[in-house]
């Protein structure tokens, strides 16, 4: 949906809103990446997390548009997955963590898999991001693994490579779920540079057919 900020008249700025929501074991690190995303911050003594967390960040998209990410970041005790059902409902996507360092935290990406697919809409965005890069020296652990999940569970590109710690891929793991969302959702008008409708044959700002421009982070 879009917000239109007026002043004197005047459009300033276009702020389309995505509800996000990260999944994954406990300790896989989901609450770091969220504190480096948002704040550009890393506590190595992270709390857990109690139920569920939430924070905003603004991305921006050029100098007429900027997303507004609402971010659910669950906690990954068991107990708590009673109640994720209700917070994934009308999500636009779901970023499913898994520790790098730790082979069980791969498996359990079936059962948050099964969990989000008996809930969410059916054309939420999936995509899988391993934590904790700084701590391998290489991936060959479970990378493999990851890509086979990737593929047979239609999540959206490859699975990627994450560490909160040094920073590596975080915001470019936020960009490729944003990218997911808008590619399914809506397009650019090649001639006014307006988001609008993947639906659409013309542009609902300037009457221009649709080229189905993709929009570009
Ligand atoms: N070295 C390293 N440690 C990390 C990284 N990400 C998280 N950690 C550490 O892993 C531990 C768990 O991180 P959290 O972010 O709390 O994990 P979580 O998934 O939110 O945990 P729950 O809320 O309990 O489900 C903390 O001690 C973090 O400092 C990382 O990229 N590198
Ligand atoms: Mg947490």
């Amino acid at each position: 949906m879009f917000h239109f900020f007026r002043y004197k008249n005047i459009f300033i700025e276009k702020m389309l809103q995505f509800k996000i929501v990260l999944a994954g074991a406990k300790n896989v690190g989901k609450s770091s990446l969220l504190a480096r995303f948002c704040d550009d911050i890393f506590d190595e003594k992270m709390m857990d997390t109690i139920g569920v967390a939430f924070k905003r960040k603004k991305m921006q998209v050029d100098e007429m548009h900027h997303f507004d990410l609402a971010i659910w970041d669950f906690g990954g005790e068991k107990k708590y997955r009673i109640v994720f059902p209700q917070y994934i409902k009308g999500a636009s996507a779901v970023l499913i963590l898994y520790d790098a360092t730790r082979e069980d935290t791969i498996n359990d990406v079936y059962n948050w898999l099964e969990l989000i697919n008996n809930n969410s809409d059916t054309n939420v965005v999936k995509v899988l991001v391993a934590t904790k890069a700084d701590l391998i020296n290489n991936n060959t652990l479970n990378i493999k693994k990851a890509r086979e999940i990737a593929k047979k569970n239609d999540f959206y590109g490859e699975p990627i490579l994450t560490s909160s710690k040094t920073g590596q891929n975080v915001e470019k793991a936020f960009r490729q779920v944003v990218e997911g969302i808008t590619k399914i959702h809506h397009q650019k008008c090649g001639k006014c540079g307006e988001i609008f409708s993947i639906k659409l044959k013309f542009c609902n700002y300037c009457g221009t057919k649709a080229t189905m421009d993709a929009i570009t982070l």
